[in-house]
């Protein structure tokens, strides 16, 4: 494979058009109402809704100020501790600690990357107060245990839903599981307002918590009932989502088309795992990961060198995982032994290119380089793996 002109990133935004979106900031302009729940962020909430298929939507400027708001609106007692995942992005755990509350991590399955339900019972302590799981790649979480757990031990749930944007498990939309539910509305991710999130709950008693916790706490002229954040979506960004959702749909069937590409390509490389999307779940199509198992020439890490040797820059999500962060390290949840499936798995997955507009022709060239790669006789790598470029 020669090397690309043009560099292949993991994903790229949907965008919409720009005269579509130069008529929604003429409408904006004239009203001279540019943010503090307007016209525009009010309706995303009720669009939000039917798309989500669930009962409250409470939009934000970004997923992380979301999910703070999440775990501060369930008034979980501070010091207390919370059951989360490591094989996810730093804003999970780093919005438990925000909150004074202090994570445990749990190890994961190996098939889904999602939390272990099995494991969760034995971190239980007597000051253990929520559950933080994250259905990760859009993988969902065992919504199932994880709610008998939290039942029995009288536990909060809050689901970190970032990459899950409009699935359903069994038809039910995904947000609708726990006690709330986290979706991200970043650049990179399949829905987006560029920045942007939101929160979903069946409890309609939240909505006011959090539409004051949204606002400074602010619930009228003279009255701060709460401490609050900011976290108003901005019109712009409201209605760069209102757009959006005219448009992910296509966006989906595009990746719906990549996707099936790359699984016919890859399927017969050995040692390449493409971990499956469960029947009963409607697909986000947020990520490709790909699983480079031990026994494959080359380590996850020495295709990642390579591909950006080609101007393909595929991620590690999620290396190093968090119990390796700075801050989580020292926690006695993060030891390896604790964390065995986590540690394993952060050596093996790869995040492939990924996204509506990415040429079918390229899918074919990384699942060409794959599959050369594949072929290659130990001793070539270890004398030079540069020679890869005549592939
Ligand atoms: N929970 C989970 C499980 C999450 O994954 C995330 C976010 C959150 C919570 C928090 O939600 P937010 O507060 O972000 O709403 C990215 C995203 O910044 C982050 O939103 C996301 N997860 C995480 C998994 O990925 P990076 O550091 O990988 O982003 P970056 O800037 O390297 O972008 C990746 C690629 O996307 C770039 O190589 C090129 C492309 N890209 C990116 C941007 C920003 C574009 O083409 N255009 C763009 O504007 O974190």
């Amino acid at each position: 494979m020669k090397e690309l002109t043009e560099p292949i990133y993991v994903t790229q935004p949907l965008l919409p058009d720009l005269n579509s979106l130069n008529f929604e900031i003429r409408d904006i302009m004239k009203s001279k109402w540019v943010t503090n729940h307007g016209v525009k962020h009010k309706l995303l909430e009720l669009k939000l809704k039917e798309v989500l298929k669930v009962q409250n939507v409470s939009i934000f400027n970004n997923g992380t100020i979301a999910l703070l708001t999440a775990l501060k609106a369930l008034d979980l007692p501070i010091g207390s501790e919370v059951i989360t995942t490591p094989f996810t992005f730093a804003a999970t755990p780093h919005c438990i600690s925000w909150n004074g509350l202090k994570p445990v991590f749990c190890d994961i399955e190996p098939d889904t990357m999602t939390i272990d339900a099995g494991k969760i019972e034995e971190l239980i302590k007597p000051d253990t107060s929520a559950i933080l799981p994250v259905h990760v790649y859009g993988f969902p979480c065992n919504v199932k245990k994880i709610d008998k757990i939290a039942k029995k031990y009288d536990l909060k749930v809050i689901y970190d839903a970032a990459h899950s944007f409009s699935s359903e498990i069994n038809g039910r939309g995904i947000g609708t599981f726990g006690d709330i539910t986290m979706f991200s509305f970043h650049a990179t991710k399949l829905y987006n307002t560029l920045e942007g999130g939101c929160l979903t709950y069946n409890d309609t008693e939240l909505k006011e918590k959090i539409y004051n916790l949204r606002n400074f706490g602010i619930k009228n002229e003279e009255e701060v009932v709460d401490i609050g954040i900011n976290g108003k979506m901005n019109e712009i960004q409201a209605s760069i989502g209102l757009l959006n959702l005219e448009l992910f749909r296509e966006e989906q069937s595009k990746r719906k088309m990549v996707k099936k590409l790359y699984i016919e390509q890859l399927r017969n490389i050995e040692n390449i795992k493409i971990p499956e999307m469960p029947e009963y779940v409607t697909d986000s199509f947020q990520y490709f990961p790909i699983i480079i198992e031990d026994n494959f020439p080359m380590t996850r890490d020495q295709i990642y060198d390579e591909f950006k040797k080609y101007n393909i820059f595929t991620r590690k999500y999620f290396y190093p995982i968090c119990s390796d962060y700075e801050p989580y390290k020292d926690l006695e949840s993060s030891s390896v032994n604790n964390l065995l499936v986590a540690n394993d798995m952060k050596h093996k997955v790869l995040c492939l290119p990924y996204y509506g507009a990415l040429d079918l022709e390229i899918v074919v060239k990384i699942c060409n380089t794959l599959r050369s790669f594949s072929r290659l006789p130990s001793n070539v790598l270890a004398n030079n793996l540069s020679k890869l470029n005549s592939y």
